[in-house]
C-alpha cells in the first residue's frame, strides 16, 4: 500500500511474492475504492424498523456495547450460553480477525456459547480427501509447472484463483478442463469434456478401467504405497468406458482417449477446487479422484498427485489461539450451511442471540427465504459486525462497524498456495471502526469479564497463532512459505476402514446427484467479478458484470420458448430470482449457469441461492449450491 498523509492511496501486488508476482484480481484491484466508499458502514447502530427493512439510527459504542451486554446477560441467565451462536463466514480468511471462527472464539467460550462448524466452502471434499490420503493438504500448487498433463478437474482458476494459472501455464502441458460448463479456464485448455454435473466419481473410476485394461497401473507404487487395492479392483471393473459414457453423458471415446493419455503420460496432475464438492456426491467425488495418481504412482513424482486446497499443509497453533478449554462444558454445534435450521428448529435451547461476523447469510447460504425466516424472528437478537449494508445487515438489531485489511493487524495462510502472510494495518480506521479482536476486548470489559486471556492483544495473539514459526521473518517480509507434509500421510487408502465405520461405503463409490427435481441442473459457481457477496455493491464490479444472467443450452432454450437476452424467471419448489437468458453452447444441454455472489436488494428481492436446498453433502455437512434442478420460464 501506498500511504499519502495517513490515507492509503495505491495498492498492489507484491513482486517478491513468488506466487502472486505483484498481480492483484479484478476484485481487490478496486479494494481501496471499497475502504472509501460512501456507504461504508462507519458507526454501530441500532434497528428503528422492521426486521429486513434496513432502518438504523446511529448510536454510540457505549450504548451498542451498554445494550448487547445486557442482552446476552438475560439470555445466559434465562436459556444458558448455548443459546448464543457466533456465526462466522469467510469474509476474512484471517486468523486474528476472521476465519470461520477463530476470531472472538475465546469471549464466546467463556460464556459456553454453541460451536460454529464452517461447512460451507471445502469440508466435503476435505473429509473426502482425509479418507484416501490421511491429509487434505494435496500437491504444492507451484509443481504445476513440472507437469506433462493437468486434469482441471471442476476448477475454474482463470476466475476463482489466477495466481496458480501461471505454473500451469509454465508447464507446456496438455491441459484437458473437465467442466458442465465451457469456462474462462476450459477455453484456454487443449481440451474441454463436459460432464453431467455430479458424476465426477463415475468419471474418475472409468479412467481408473482404462488405466488398469492397459495393464498400465504403477504395481510398485500400489505395492508399497497403498492398502486395498484387490478390493478397489472390483469396484473399479464395475466402471467399463460404456456404463460411465451413460452416467456422465460423455462419448465413450473420449472417455477411453483420454484413460489412455493419462496411462502413457507422468507426471499427470489433477487440479481440483472446490466446485464439484458442492453436491450430494461431493465428498466421495474428492476422495475417489485422489485414487487416480493412486493406481499410476504420480503421488511419488514431483508434478504428479492432485492439489485441491494447501490449508493442511500450515500447522498453526489454533488450539492455543482458540482456547476450547475456557468452556464452562462441553456445548453443541451448529452448522453454518444450515442457518435456517439452526434458527427456526435447532436441537436444545432456542436460539436467542446470533452475532453474524465477516458473513452475509442471506445472500450466500442455501435456502434464502428460510434463512430470512430465520432472522425475521421478533425473539432473536441479532448483532452483526459489518462494512456494509448487506441484504443480512437488513435484519441486525444491533451493527456494528468493522475494521478492512488495509486497517487491521491479521495472519492468513493462503488459500490456495503455500504462504503464511502477515497483514499489517497501514491506515486508521474510518469513523468508529473497530476490529473484530478490539470489539469483543471492550465487549468482555463491558460484561465484567475477569478471564485474562480475553484482553490479549493483537500481537500476542499472533505470537501464540504461530509459536514456531519465524515471525520476525515474517513480519519483516510480508510472507513465509511452510514446509509442505507429505502427502499421502502414510498409505493411500484406496479402502477406508474410517469411512466404514462413519457409515460410508469403504470403497470409492460413484454417488448419484440428490435433487429429486425434474428441469435443468443449475450451477451457481464463481463470478468473476465478486468474491462471494463481498464486492457485490461495487458500482464499477456491477457495471462489468451486467445484469443477473442465467446461461442455457439453444435447445433447452428453443424447447421453453426462450431467446437470447429475455427476461426469464429461474424457479423450483424452494423460491425463485429474475435473470436475462444467455443462449450458448456454453453449457451442455440439461446445464444451466449463473453465477452467485449477486445482493438480492439489487436483484428483484431474491439470487440464487432462493432456489438452493439447505441439504447436507454426503460427507462433513457441506453445502449442496450446485446440485440444483431449476425451471426457466420467459418472463
Ligand atoms: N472471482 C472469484 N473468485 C473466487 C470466489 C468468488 O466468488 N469469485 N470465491 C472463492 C471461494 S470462497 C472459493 S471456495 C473458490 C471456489 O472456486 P472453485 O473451486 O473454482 O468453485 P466453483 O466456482 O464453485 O466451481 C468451479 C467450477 O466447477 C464447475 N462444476 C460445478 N459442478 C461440477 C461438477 O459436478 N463436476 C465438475 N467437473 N465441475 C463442476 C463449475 O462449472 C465451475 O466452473 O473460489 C474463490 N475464488
Ligand atoms: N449459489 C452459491 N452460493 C454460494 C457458493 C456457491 O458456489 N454458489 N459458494 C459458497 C462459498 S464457497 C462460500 S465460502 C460462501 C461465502 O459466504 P460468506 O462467508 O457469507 O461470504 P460473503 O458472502 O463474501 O460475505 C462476507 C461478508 O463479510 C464481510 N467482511 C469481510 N471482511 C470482514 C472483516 O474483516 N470483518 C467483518 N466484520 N466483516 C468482514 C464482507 O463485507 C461480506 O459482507 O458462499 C457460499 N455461497
Ligand atoms: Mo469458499
Amino acid at each position: 500500500m501506498t500511504v499519502e498523509d495517513g490515507v492509503a492511496v495505491g495498492l498492489r501486488g507484491n513482486k517478491d511474492h513468488p506466487v502472486t508476482r505483484g498481480a492483484l484480481c479484478v476484485k481487490v484491484n478496486r479494494y481501496l475504492e471499497q475502504v472509501d466508499s460512501p456507504e461504508r458502514i462507519r458507526y454501530p447502530m441500532r434497528r428503528v424498523g422492521r426486521k429486513g427493512e434496513g432502518r438504523f439510527e446511529r448510536i454510540s459504542w457505549d450504548e451498542a456495547l451498554g445494550e448487547i451486554a445486557e442482552r446476552l446477560d438475560g439470555i445466559v441467565r434465562e436459556y444458558g450460553g448455548e443459546a448464543i451462536w457466533p456465526f462466522h463466514g469467510t469474509g476474512s480468511l484471517g486468523y486474528i480477525q476472521g476465519l470461520e471462527g477463530f476470531s472472538g472464539r475465546r469471549f464466546f467460550n467463556t460464556l459456553g456459547a454453541s460451536l460454529h462448524d464452517p461447512t460451507i466452502c471445502s469440508i466435503a471434499g476435505a473429509v473426502g480427501l482425509k479418507y484416501t490420503l490421511g491429509t487434505s493438504g494435496g500437491m504444492d500448487p507451484e509443481h504445476f509447472a513440472q507437469s506433462k498433463l493437468i486434469l482441471l478437474w471442476g476448477t475454474n482458476p482463470l476466475t476463482s484463483g489466477h495466481h496458480g494459472w501461471k505454473f500451469i501455464q509454465d508447464s507446456g502441458a496438455y491441459t484437458v478442463a473437465i467442466d458442465p460448463v465451457r469456462t474462462r479456464t476450459a477455453e484456454r485448455c487443449d481440451e474441454h469434456l463436459a460432464p453431467l454435473p455430479g458424476t465426477d466419481a463415475a468419471l474418475a473410476l472409468g479412467l481408473m478401467h482404462v488405466i488398469l485394461s492397459l495393464g498400465a497401473e504403477n504395481a510398485d507404487y500400489i505395492a508399497e504405497h497403498t492398502e486395498g487395492f484387490d478390493e478397489f479392483k472390483g469396484r473399479i471393473a464395475e466402471f467399463t468406458p460404456e456404463r460411465v459414457a451413460e452416467i456422465t453423458g460423455l462419448p465413450v471415446e473420449k472417455i477411453t482417449a483420454l484413460g489412455e493419455r493419462i496411462a502413457r503420460t507422468r507426471p499427470t496432475a489433477i487440479k481440483a477446487s472446490q466446485g464439484m464438492q458442492r453436491h450430494a456426491g461431493g465428498g466421495m467425488a474428492l476422495r475417489t479422484l485422489a485414487c487416480l495418481p493412486g493406481i499410476t504412482g504420480d503421488w511419488a513424482i514431483p508434478g504428479g498427485g492432485l492439489h485441491y486446497s494447501t490449508s493442511g499443509h500450515f500447522d498453526l497453533n489454533l488450539p492455543e489461539l482458540m482456547r476450547f478449554d475456557l468452556l464452562p462444558h462441553p456445548v453443541r454445534t451448529l452448522s453454518q450451511t444450515r442457518i435456517s435450521d439452526g434458527l427456526l428448529d435447532a436441537d436444545g435451547p432456542p436460539v436467542k442471540a446470533l452475532f453474524v461476523i465477516a458473513a452475509n447469510p442471506v445472500g450466500s447460504n442455501p435456502n434464502q427465504s428460510g434463512v430470512r425466516r430465520g432472522l425475521a424472528r421478533e425473539d432473536l437478537f441479532t448483532v452483526v459486525l459489518e462494512h456494509f449494508p448487506t441484504d443480512t445487515v437488513d435484519y441486525a438489531d444491533i451493527v456494528l462497524p468493522a475494521t478492512m485489511q488495509t486497517e487491521h493487524l491479521d495472519v492468513l495462510a493462503a488459500y490456495g498456495n503455500m504462504y503464511l502472510v502477515w497483514n499489517e494495518p497501514a491506515v486508521a480506521p474510518p469513523g468508529e471502526c473497530l476490529s473484530t479482536t478490539e470489539t469483543f476486548r471492550r465487549l468482555a470489559h463491558r460484561m465484567g469479564l475477569t478471564e485474562p486471556a480475553l484482553y490479549d492483544s493483537d500481537e500476542d495473539l499472533a505470537d501464540q497463532l504461530l509459536k514456531g514459526f519465524d515471525v520476525e521473518r515474517l513480519r519483516a517480509d510480508g510472507f513465509l512459505r511452510v514446509d509442505p507434509k507429505p502427502v499421502p500421510n502414510g498409505k493411500l487408502r484406496f479402502f477406508s476402514r474410517r469411512a466404514e465405520l462413519a457409515g460410508h461405503d469403504p470403497l470409492p463409490a460413484y454417488t448419484p446427484p440428490a435433487d429429486p427435481g425434474e428441469g435443468l441442473v443449475l450451477i451457481s459457481a464463481a463470478s468473476h467479478f465478486f468474491l462471494n457477496s463481498t464486492f457485490g455493491n461495487n458500482p464499477e464490479l456491477l457495471r462489468r458484470s451486467g445484469d443477473s444472467a442465467v446461461t442455457l443450452h439453444p435447445l433447452d432454450a428453443a424447447a421453453r420458448g426462450i431467446e437470447n437476452g429475455a427476461p426469464v424467471t429461474v424457479h423450483n419448489d424452494r423460491g425463485s430470482f429474475e435473470a436475462v437468458a444467455e443462449v450458448s453452447d456454453q453449457v451442455r444441454p440439461g446445464v444451466a449457469a449463473t453465477t452467485k455472489g449477486r445482493w438480492a436488494k439489487f436483484t428483484g428481492g431474491a439470487t440464487v441461492n432462493a432456489t438452493i436446498a439447505e441439504r447436507d453433502s454426503d460427507f462433513g455437512g457441506g453445502a449442496v449450491f450446485h446440485d440444483n434442478r431449476v425451471e426457466v420460464t420467459p418472463r
